[in-house]
């Protein structure tokens, strides 16, 4: 079982103890940030696409009581009215960045900032993945943070955490965060 996988199923474990609903999560980030890879390390398990008439592709895997919906964002403004309903009842964000892409940097933050202020996400909390750590060119966490002015969230529970997609580490240190403030956050309602 890769690490993702591990975090995850940690994750599902304490939540059965605590509730019945689905665990809905969402897994969003400019295209090239490292989604489908983590994806990948999570399950063997079917992954189906969804192609809403609008065009774009959403990745869901559904397993254990949790639904996962994964795609790119960006360069997509005109058809974000349409994939807003894929928001709703979301329990958690993962956002992910590529750490080697400082061209981008200023788009991504963007994007989030947009997310941020999405309704259907209003109080939701949110893990960043500043991922490709492993590359030499990767900017710290702690620079990205940052640039996205991470300090000024104050609605919700926000994590940002380095991570390699590829070779696992950190990523399990996320997946405890989200076992924490999920849970809470769940207990709270
Ligand atoms: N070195 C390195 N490459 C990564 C990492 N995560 C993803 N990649 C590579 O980045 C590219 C884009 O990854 P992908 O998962 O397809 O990104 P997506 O567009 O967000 O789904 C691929 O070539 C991956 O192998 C990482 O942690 N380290
Ligand atoms: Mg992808």
């Amino acid at each position: 079982l890769s690490h993702f996988a591990q975090g995850f199923f940690s994750v599902l474990q304490k939540l059965k103890g605590t509730t019945e609903q689905e665990l809905r999560i969402v897994l969003l980030g400019l295209d090239n940030a490292g989604k489908t890879t983590l994806l990948k390390q999570l399950s063997s398990e079917d992954v189906n696409t969804i192609t809403p008439t609008q065009g774009f592709n959403i990745k869901s895997l559904t397993s254990h009581g949790m639904k996962l919906n994964v795609w790119d964002i960006g360069g997509q403004r005109k058809i974000r009215p349409f994939w807003k309903k894929y928001l709703e009842n979301t329990d958690l964000l993962i956002y992910v960045i590529d750490s080697t892409d400082k061209k981008r940097f200023e788009e991504t933050g963007l994007e989030l900032s947009e997310l941020i202020d999405e309704e259907n996400l209003k109080g939701v909390p949110v893990l960043i993945f500043a991922n490709k750590q492993d590359l030499a060119t990767a900017s710290p966490a702690s620079e990205i943070a940052e640039g996205l002015n991470l300090h000024t969230y104050r609605d919700r529970a926000w994590q940002i955490q380095a991570c390699s997609a590829v070779s696992g580490e950190g990523v399990q240190d996320g997946m405890n965060w989200i076992s924490n403030n999920i849970v809470n956050k769940k207990r709270d309602d």
